[in-house]
């Protein structure tokens, strides 16, 4: 999977957006993949989100990933789905989506990073990599150096997840990170597309 700039959408940290707006003004701002994130609404409802959104990436040739719902994200012609360690388990998921349909795990151990890879997943989310209060849930901050231990473990691309800004980006794109998967330091600034050139620019190396 190529990587870039993967913005995550959140309706509830950016009020008045929509999951729509906030990747078109990503993709906008040259996100290369977005992730629709949405743990509240029906399936209906969500279905209707991932057609719109599915379309934009279309256009921006971008790469579309469902969060957590396989059903939503093949219903819709996502590219991908996104798994936690709590979510289906990727041999499931592999079994109703074989590739190209991509399937990225998040991992927060060298040892999950490694049994993902071999059950198949095409791309690793890793961290928290610093403190994040976007999702509470995450565990502790992992850092950089678990970024770079696993770098030298997988083979398959690093998305760096949680608490990534600016000012911290380039240390985890340092230690190995092939892409960096941000959400409050995006959508949370007044304007989410000049906030995704900042990241996108960072990413061309
Ligand atoms: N998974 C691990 S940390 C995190 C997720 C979804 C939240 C990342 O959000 P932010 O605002 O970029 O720290
Ligand atoms: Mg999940």
């Amino acid at each position: 999977m190529d990587c870039g700039l993967y913005i995550i959408t959140d309706e509830i940290l950016a009020p008045g957006y929509s999951h729509i707006q906030i990747a078109r003004e990503s993709l906008s701002g040259g996100a290369k993949i977005i992730q629709l994130r949405e743990k509240r609404r029906n399936g209906r409802e969500l279905y209707a989100i991932a057609m719109e959104i599915r379309s934009l990436c279309s256009r921006y040739n971008a790469r579309f990933i469902v969060n957590d719902r396989l059903d939503i994200a093949l219903a819709s012609q996502a590219d991908g789905v996104h798994l936690g360690q709590d979510d289906l388990p990727l041999s499931a998921a592999r079994r109703l989506a074989s590739r190209p349909f991509i399937i990225g795990v998040s991992v927060g151990t060298v040892e999950e990073a490694v049994r993902a890879e071999r059950e198949g997943a095409d791309y690793l989310g890793v961290g928290p990599v610093y403190p994040t209060g976007t999702k509470p849930d995450a565990g502790p901050p992992v850092g950089p150096e678990l970024i770079r231990i696993i770098r030298a473990a997988v083979t398959i691309p690093i998305v760096a997840i949680g608490g990534i800004t600016l000012s911290n980006a380039g240390d985890v794109l340092a230690a190995g990170a092939d892409g960096i998967a941000v959400i409050s330091a995006v959508i949370c600034s007044p304007d989410i597309a000049a906030a995704s050139r900042k990241f996108a620019d960072l990413m061309v190396r």
